[in-house]
C-alpha cells in the first residue's frame, strides 16, 4: 500500500503522542473543559521533522515562575520537541518581539503565558494569519476573538481569590470589631491580580467587619512585597491581615513585618498564593496562615495539547488546573514530597 506523505506524518505524529502520553503527566491537574471544543490544526511539520515549538516566558520574577519555566523545557525534551524559548522579563513588548520571531521561523507553534491581559490582539493574528496555532498557558487575554488562540491551560485565579477570602470570612465570621486588611497585588492588568483580586473581595464582602485599608501591587517579586509592606506597616498601625497574590510578596512581606517586631502568622494574618517549596516553609513555620495552590507544572499538558493541534485533533477551549489549599498544619505534613 503506497504511504502518502500525509500518512507518513500523521504516523509520526501518532507516534510521538504514544510516547508524550507514556511520559505521563506529572503535574496534578485535571482536565475539565468548560467551553466546546474548537478544532485548531496546524499544518503537520515535514515526516520525520521534529516539532519545533517556539515558548514566549513571562520573566524570572518568582518561585512560581522558575518552576513553571522547568516543566515546560523538562516536558519539550521529553516530547523530542525543538523547543524555542524566550524571557520577556516581565514586558510586554518583549514578548510580542519574541512571538513576531517564532513567526517569521515558521515554527510549528507558539505557545506563551501574556504578562498582561491585554494588548495581544494585533500580533495574534499576524500568527493566525501566518497559519501557526497559538496556545496560551497559566494567563489568559482578554481579546473577544477566542479563535486567535487554540486553547488556555491554567488556572482558574477567581477561584484562588474566592479559597482565600473564604478562609478569611469563615476566620472571622463572629468578628465584633473591624479586622483591617492590606493586599500585595501580583503585576498590574495581569490575569492573576485582576482575578485573585476580584475572588477575595466577592468573598469577604459580606462580612461588613473585613476592611481592605490598603491594595497595592507587589509585582510578584519579593523585594517589591517588602518595600511596599514597609509602606503599610509606616501608614497603618492596626494591621491585622495580609493577602498576598504570591508566595514571593508574602515572603518579601514577612521580613518587613520582621524588621517591624511585629511577628507574621500571630501579629498579622498571612494568606498567599502559589505554594511554592518556600511559601510552604513559612506556611509550616506559622509564618503563613494559609497557602492557595497554583500549579506551575503545565509543561506535560502543553505538549499534549502541542501533539493534538499538530495531529488536526480538536483541543477544548479551556483546561482548568486543579489545586489545593494548605493551612500551616497541612504545609508541615507535604513539605517533604513538594515537586516544587
Ligand atoms: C499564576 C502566575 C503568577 C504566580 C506568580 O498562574 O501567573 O505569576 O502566582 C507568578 O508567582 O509570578
Amino acid at each position: 500500500m503506497k504511504v502518502t506523505k500525509k500518512m507518513g506524518v500523521l504516523v509520526a505524529a501518532s507516534c510521538m503522542m504514544l510516547f508524550a502520553a507514556a511520559c505521563g503527566n506529572s503535574a496534578s491537574t485535571s482536565t475539565a473543559p468548560t467551553t466546546n471544543a474548537a478544532a485548531t490544526t496546524a499544518p503537520a511539520p515535514a515526516a520525520g521533522k521534529k516539532i519545533t515549538l517556539g515558548f514566549a516566558q513571562v520573566g524570572a520574577e518568582s518561585g512560581w515562575r522558575t518552576a513553571n519555566t522547568k516543566s515546560v523545557q523538562d516536558s519539550a525534551k521529553e516530547a523530542g520537541f525543538d523547543l524555542k524559548f524566550s524571557d520577556a522579563q516581565q514586558k510586554q513588548e518583549n514578548q510580542i518581539k519574541a512571538i513576531r520571531t517564532y513567526i517569521q521561523q515558521k515554527v510549528d507553534v507558539i505557545a506563551f503565558s501574556p504578562v498582561v491581559e491585554s494588548g495581544w490582539d494585533t500580533v495574534l493574528k499576524e500568527a493566525k494569519d501566518a497559519k501557526i496555532p497559538v496556545i496560551l498557558t497559566d494567563r489568559a487575554v482578554d481579546s473577544k476573538d477566542t479563535s486567535l488562540y487554540a486553547t488556555f491551560i491554567g488556572s482558574d485565579f477567581v477561584e484562588e481569590g474566592k479559597k482565600a477570602g473564604k478562609w478569611l470570612a469563615d476566620k472571622y465570621k463572629d468578628a465584633k470589631e473591624d479586622v483591617n486588611i492590606v493586599e500585595l497585588q501580583g503585576t498590574t492588568g495581569s490575569a492573576p491580580a485582576n482575578d485573585r483580586k476580584a475572588g477575595f473581595a466577592e468573598e469577604i464582602k459580606g462580612n461588613p467587619h473585613l476592611k481592605v485599608i490598603a491594595s497595592q501591587t507587589g509585582d510578584f517579586t519579593r523585594a517589591k512585597g517588602k518595600e511596599v509592606m514597609q509602606a503599610f506597616l509606616k501608614a497603618h498601625k492596626d494591621i491585622k491581615v495580609l493577602y498576598a497574590h504570591n508566595d514571593d510578596m508574602a515572603l518579601g512581606a514577612i521580613q518587613a513585618i520582621e524588621a517591624a517586631g511585629l511577628k507574621p502568622g500571630q501579629d498579622i494574618t498571612i494568606i498567599s498564593v502559589d505554594a511554592v517549596k518556600d511559601g510552604m516553609t513559612a506556611a509550616s513555620e506559622g509564618k503563613i496562615n494559609f497557602i492557595v495552590e497554583c500549579n506551575p507544572l503545565l509543561g506535560p499538558q502543553l505538549m499534549q495539547a502541542v501533539n493534538d493541534v499538530v495531529a488536526g485533533k480538536s483541543i477544548e477551549k479551556r483546561i482548568v488546573t486543579k489545586e489545593g489549599v494548605f493551612t500551616s498544619e497541612d504545609a508541615k505534613k507535604v513539605l517533604a514530597d513538594r515537586q516544587y
